[in-house]
């Protein structure tokens, strides 16, 4: 079957770290003979803006990303072509999420454990490859997440990302129904569907951010309590007020889903004995700083927890697709990402912002 669709497409692209993002109306958009057997062609409807997406664009990391790079990797709309000789079950007209991981083999030790995007030739969206801030952008037939019929693509989008990782990190952090789970960054995209993730899976939540804003939209999902890590000027006292949320001991895991550093300072000390720190923000040039002593004498953990693999994508969309869990998201044009990136910056999202591409 033939699709018909334009040579060009509206992309926000940027050539190295930091130099200006461009708004182009003339990218150019794969045709059916162009794409390599594997490739699906998706007509990106939506797509949520990660903090990821920003640290990409300072270049924060220490991997490269590709030059000239279309951003993006919570995108959502329908496949308007497969390429030729593809093997797969999807289908053209087909909705699916375009996520972080854009591609693994498959066939590695870690990706047959169920940790693809540690596999050695991973491949993500908007970092080594091009990602959704696009109107069309070419994926992995074996990676894009089938989308169910009844989930809205804005609502999918921030899953993608955001809902999938949060999911996966509170399975990771080993907490059981009606145990505390501490978010850290809890009114951030990734904060605010882990306070719904936690409270769907049974977990106490002590959300942990600032601004009445993020409090609010926290107790609107259930959390247990919201500490302002603003209102303490030492951090010896907010330790002592997230213990005293948590039976006086302090939460059974820790979630850091910040984007900033301090978020990561105290949370060690917090847990309480043989609890779990779960390390997801990825702010830049930053380390866990562990007494080896107290580590080992009170039995902790630190786990890191990067996206998730196919299966948690689709059980966390099936989350959002039953209503447990519910994006607060803001829709914007995709033109205006450089606004979003300032916005996202200061501090001032709550919820996560999701781009309209048509
Ligand atoms: O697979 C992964 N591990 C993964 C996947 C996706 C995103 C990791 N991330 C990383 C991003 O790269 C980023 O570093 O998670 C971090 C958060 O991404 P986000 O949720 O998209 O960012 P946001 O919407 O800007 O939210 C961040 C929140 O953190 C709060 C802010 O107020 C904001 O609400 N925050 C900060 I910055 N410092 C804090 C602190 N000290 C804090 N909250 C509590 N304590
Ligand atoms: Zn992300």
């Amino acid at each position: 079957m033939t699709h018909q669709h334009p040579k060009t497409a509206c992309a926000m692209i940027f050539e190295d770290s930091n130099s200006p993002l461009e708004y182009k109306t003339d990218h150019p958009v794969p045709q059916q003979a162009d794409l390599k057997p594997g490739e699906v062609l998706v007509k990106v409807e939506y797509s949520g803006v990660c903090h990821t997406d920003l640290h990409a664009w300072k270049g924060d990391w220490p991997a490269a990303a590709k030059k000239n790079l279309v951003g993006g990797h919570e995108g959502a709309g329908p496949i308007v072509a497969i390429g030729e000789g593809t093997l797969t079950n999807l289908k053209v007209g087909q909705n699916v999420g375009i996520k972080w991981l854009a591609d693994s083999c498959l066939d590695c030790e870690n990706c047959r454990g169920g940790s693809e995007a540690t596999c050695a030739q991973a491949q993500c969206s908007g970092y080594s490859v091009d990602g959704s801030f696009q109107q069309y952008a070419v994926s992995y037939a074996r990676h894009v997440t089938p989308i169910p019929d009844g989930l809205p693509l804005e609502v999918a989008a921030p899953i993608l990302c955001a809902g999938v990782t949060v999911y996966r990190a509170l399975l990771n952090s080993s907490a059981r129904a009606g145990q505390f789970v501490a978010i850290v960054g809890a009114g951030g995209g990734l904060g605010h569907l882990a306070v719904q993730y936690a409270s769907a899976m049974g977990f106490r939540v002590v959300a942990i951010d600032t601004g009445a804003d993020k409090k609010k939209l926290c107790a609107s999902y259930g959390a247990d309590k919201f500490i302002d890590f603003k209102d303490y000027k030492n951090p010896e006292d907010m330790i002592k007020a997230i213990k005293a949320e948590c039976d006086g001991v302090g939460p059974h895991a820790a979630v850091v889903a910040a984007a900033g550093a301090a978020a990561y300072e105290q949370a060690l000390e917090y847990i309480r004995p043989t609890g779990t720190l779960v390390a997801v923000g990825l702010p830049p040039d930053t380390f866990i700083k562990a007494n080896v002593f107290f580590t080992v004498f009170h039995s902790k953990r630190i786990v890191g927890s990067y996206v998730g693999n196919r299966q948690d994508a689709e059980e966390a969309l099936d989350f959002a697709l039953r209503g447990k869990v519910s994006p607060r998201i803001e829709v914007c044009p995709l033109k205006q990402l450089p606004e979003v990136y300032e916005r996202m910056e200061k501090g001032q999202l709550a919820g996560r912002v999701v781009l309209k591409n048509f």
